[in-house]
């Protein structure tokens, strides 16, 4: 049986379900959609032949196309679009959902589920997925009747975007999008303005401020969009400031106030700052255990103002001293105009410890993971893109590279998920296809989402540079086995078994670059970056590194290990 191709009502308004999903995308703004077809979402594909100016980039994987939606809108604080059909290619988005979740990224995810009267019934491909992706989503539907569909678009897009960003999936069953449809499109709906900050709890803040002697400013992933506030707060307090792995970028690393990210891997000197600081300001961050270290003994001195749009959020981890629930921009504007005119306020004794602990922690002065990773994102520009995968590369790239501007760096931070920093590459690449998007992976992550390297051949994209950090190990967790379990490796190692690199590059058409030591490394990053199009670097370095500073599970961060207890370490900041 064929089916008839899609026809518009006369009007051009849409004809059923399925062309009103288009026709609202279209209303919102949306642009670009990453998604796969399948059976369940069958008229929705239809429908979209006759929307040409909306871009549906098919992926290899629902992972990969969900993670590249996550890219773009990390990387342009917009709306992220993906698609998916119902049972396995709907439950293939689920951890990037939660990813989404975990870090505030404003998504929308729809997908298509067998007609309601199979609903319930076990069905070929039925998977009920707004039950399954309910403690991942910020909120989902099922669509019911297509007239309801613009409506809940319109809503979906909102709560997607407004106060914490966070993902929303929208359900529609086939006979939905069948439907014929007689309505209008819902134009969008206004975002709702930030909650006004209490005015008598920010008096309280800059008075904490005036009064502090060791002060410390934190910023998180909710800095993100408020970079140029923050920047302004810093140096009007003239603040030492911290910026978590979520806030990397939010404050520039090039000014002398940077103390850079805190944690389980942050520098000395953060950790240390947070353990003697009389006052932590942070704002946009939500005190992730992976921060705080031990609670008990985070910031054991200090009084804390916790700035969040999420009222949820304050309190929950760290005892919270003044409490002020706002966004974060609003709330650096207010504080930083209630400094002093003139100069910033010096504090030389506390000036004098963090210039001492900015000299400590390191890493080996010999060839190996952090130096491979230094050697290539010390190339970045101001305007490049950072993206990264999960694990040792990660915290390195973390701790190495110097970001200037927000959203240039894309990981996968609350829920740690490997196989994200390639995909969201792609994303951030499409939205930003003037700008390098470089990607840090490891071995073992690359190839959880590899085979999206069809996605760069299928759409001639050329500004995606990869580079696999090949230390043929899982390497966080070998680390772990190392320091924790008495070296007992078990299942961590990938060498036996890795592919060639360069070929699985060559097999989707791409040129690769490799490299085992640091001369050879620099005149492959350059032949890797000047290709005029996207390329793959693999630097094979020993397995043996760990990762430091090191703050051990369960330990506080003035307990972290500065340094990797059986290494020499190069002098300098971590
Ligand atoms: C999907 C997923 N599975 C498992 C883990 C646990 N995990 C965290 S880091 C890591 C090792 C990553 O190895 P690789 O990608 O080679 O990076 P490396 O640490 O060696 O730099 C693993 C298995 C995870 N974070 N995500
Ligand atoms: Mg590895």
């Amino acid at each position: 049986m064929s089916h008839a191709p899609p026809t518009p009502s006369p009007s051009g308004a849409p004809a059923n379900g399925a062309q009103a999903l288009w026709h609202s995308l279209a209303a919102h703004g949306v642009t670009t959609v990453f998604g796969y077809p399948g059976g369940a979402i069958m008229p929705v594909y239809d429908a979209l032949t006759l929307f040409p100016d909306i871009r549906h980039i098919l992926a290899r994987h629902e992972q990969g196309a969900i993670h590249a939606a996550e890219g773009w809108a990390r990387a342009t604080g917009r709306l992220g679009v993906c698609l998916a059909t119902s049972g396995p290619g709907a439950t293939n988005l689920v951890t990037g959902l939660a990813d989404a979740l975990m870090d505030s990224v404003p998504l929308l995810a729809i997908t298509g589920n067998v007609p309601r009267s199979l609903m319930g019934t076990d069905a070929f491909q039925e998977a009920d997925i707004t039950g399954i992706t309910l403690p991942v989503t910020k909120h989902n539907y099922v669509v019911q009747d297509a007239a309801d569909l613009p409506g809940i678009l319109a809503e979906a897009i909102r709560i997607a975007r407004s106060g914490r960003p966070g993902p929303v999936l929208v359900d529609i069953p086939k006979d939905v999008q069948l439907a014929p449809f007689a309505g209008a499109v819902t134009p969008p709906h206004p975002l709702p303005p930030a909650p006004t900050p209490d005015p008598a709890r920010v008096e309280a803040a800059a008075e904490l401020l005036r009064g502090a002697a060791r002060p410390v400013l934190m910023l998180g992933g909710g800095a993100q969009g408020a970079a140029a506030e923050v920047t302004a707060l810093a140096r009007a307090w003239g603040l030492p400031t911290i910026t978590t792995l979520m806030g990397l970028g939010a404050f520039p690393a090039s000014d002398p106030l940077w103390l850079g990210m805190p944690g389980m891997h942050g520098s000395v000197a953060a950790n240390r700052a947070i353990s003697e600081a009389d006052l932590i300001v942070g704002l946009g961050l939500r005190f992730d255990d992976r921060v705080t270290g031990r609670v008990s003994g985070f910031a054991p001195h200090a009084r804390i103002v916790h700035v969040d749009l999420d009222a949820a959020e304050i309190g929950k981890i760290v005892p919270t001293h003044l409490p002020i629930r706002g966004d974060a921009g609003q709330v650096a504007r207010l504080l930083a105009g209630r400094a002093g005119a003139g100069d910033p306020p010096r504090r030389p004794d506390w000036e004098a410890r963090l210039a001492e602990w900015r000299t400590r922690g390191g890493h080996p002065d010999h060839w190996g993971a952090a130096q491979a990773v230094r050697q290539v994102v010390s190339r970045l520009g101001p305007n490049d893109i950072l993206s990264t995968d999960v694990g040792q590369h990660q915290m390195l790239a973390a701790q190495l590279a110097r970001f200037q501007k927000p959203r240039r760096w894309l990981t996968s931070g609350g829920l740690g998920t490997m196989g994200f920093g390639f995909p969201a590459a792609i994303g951030a690449a499409l939205a930003e296809p003037e700008v390098t998007c470089m990607v840090v992976a490891g071995d073992g992550g690359f190839q959880m989402t590899a085979q999206e390297l069809a996605t760069l051949t299928k759409y001639g994209i050329r500004n995606v540079k990869i580079c696999v950090v090949n230390n043929s190990y899982l390497g966080m967790v070998r680390q772990w086995q190392e320091l924790f379990h008495e070296r007992r490796y078990s299942e961590v190692y990938l060498g036996d078994s890795n592919p060639d690199f360069l070929k699985l590059a060559d097999a989707y058409g791409l040129p690769g670059w490799r490299a085992d030591n640091a001369a050879d490394l620099e005149e492959a990053i350059s032949a890797w970056l000047a290709h005029d199009g996207s390329a793959l670097l693999e630097v094979v370095v020993p397995n043996e590194h760990g990762v430091f500073p090191m703050v051990p599970a369960g330990a506080a961060l003035s307990e972290m290990l500065e340094t990797d207890p059986r290494s020499p370490v190069a002098g300098g900041p971590a």
